[in-house]
């Protein structure tokens, strides 16, 4: 039986994100959500400050530094293992100075040069992610011949260039990017893929907490998409799916529900 997967616990310290912007923008109530995350059983939390919601525009280098090393340090003295969510390779090596353990890029690798050689250099788990272009025109990028085929190549060749660069293979885990220039349906057709992501050696990661798909799936009567909160359930189903499908990681928004879920799962599959 595959091993209950990690819990990421999603730390937006941002005003815009997709699916928690603006609740942890400040400081103090991000710290306290990620000593609350860590609480209800988050193995890790996922510091990020630069939104990546579709159409989002990036924001400078310094801001993202002051939104997220404070927290990363505060957090980190409290003894949470953390992780930096980021694309630049000078805040991804601030915040492991400042006691992240896990660099999460959600562009893997290809929005800085300086990534993988950073990353290499601090010895650090690497998330590669599959990315196909910054957030402002990524909704433009899902043409696909076989969807499934593809996001696994692409991040693939990411993930071995990083090895190139000198990033050790047991330290890079690869994530099929859930709607990251994708469709509605072409998240699920990914999905569905995911057993071949997990015999590939590496560690998978899913983030498909909250997101877009899950709003239309559970869309009421006249269309109108699911809110946010409304899809906690949808996703803790997600999270025990991933779990069957032998997944190392799953980064969620609801810790407690995702718990629980992954619980029901483990002791189905004899776990005790
Ligand atoms: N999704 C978001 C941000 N970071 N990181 C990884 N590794 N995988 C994801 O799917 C992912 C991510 C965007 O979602 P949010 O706005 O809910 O944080």
């Amino acid at each position: 039986m595959p091993a209950t997967p990690l819990v990421l616990g999603v730390l937006n310290v941002t005003p815009d994100s997709f699916s928690d912007g603006g609740e942890h923008a400040n400081r103090e109530t991000a710290i306290a959500h990620g000593l609350a995350m860590h609480a209800m059983g988050a193995d890790v939390v996922d510091v990020g400050g630069e939104s990546t919601r579709p159409g989002a525009q990036r924001i400078p280098e310094s801001e993202e530094l002051d939104r997220v090393i404070p927290v990363v340090t505060a957090l980190t003295a409290a003894g949470v293992r953390v992780s930096i969510d980021t694309m630049r390779a000078e805040v991804a090596r601030r915040a492991v100075e400042a006691g992240a353990s896990m660099v999460n890029d959600v562009s893997g690798g290809q929005a800085d040069e300086a990534m993988y050689a950073t990353v290499a250099e601090l010895g650090c788990d690497y998330v590669v992610m599959h990315w196909r272009g910054h957030s402002a025109h990524m909704d433009e990028l899902t043409r696909y011949t076989s969807v499934a085929e593809e996001v696994r190549a692409e991040t693939l060749t990411c993930a071995r260039a990083a090895a190139i660069a000198g990033i050790r293979e047991s330290s890079i885990i690869i994530d099929p990017g859930i709607g990251f220039a994708k469709t509605i349906e072409q998240n699920w057709t990914v999905l569905r893929d995911l057993d071949r992501w997990v015999t590939t050696g590496f560690r998978v990661l899913v983030g498909a907490s909250r997101k877009k798909f899950l709003g239309a799936l559970l869309a009421d009567s006249e269309g109108t998409p699911r809110d946010m909160r409304g899809r906690d359930a949808a996703s803790a189903v997600i999270s025990a799916l991933c779990a069957r499908a032998g997944v190392w990681g799953v980064r969620v928004h609801d810790v407690r529900t995702t718990r629980d879920a992954l619980a029901v799962a483990a002791r189905w599959d004899g776990e005790t």
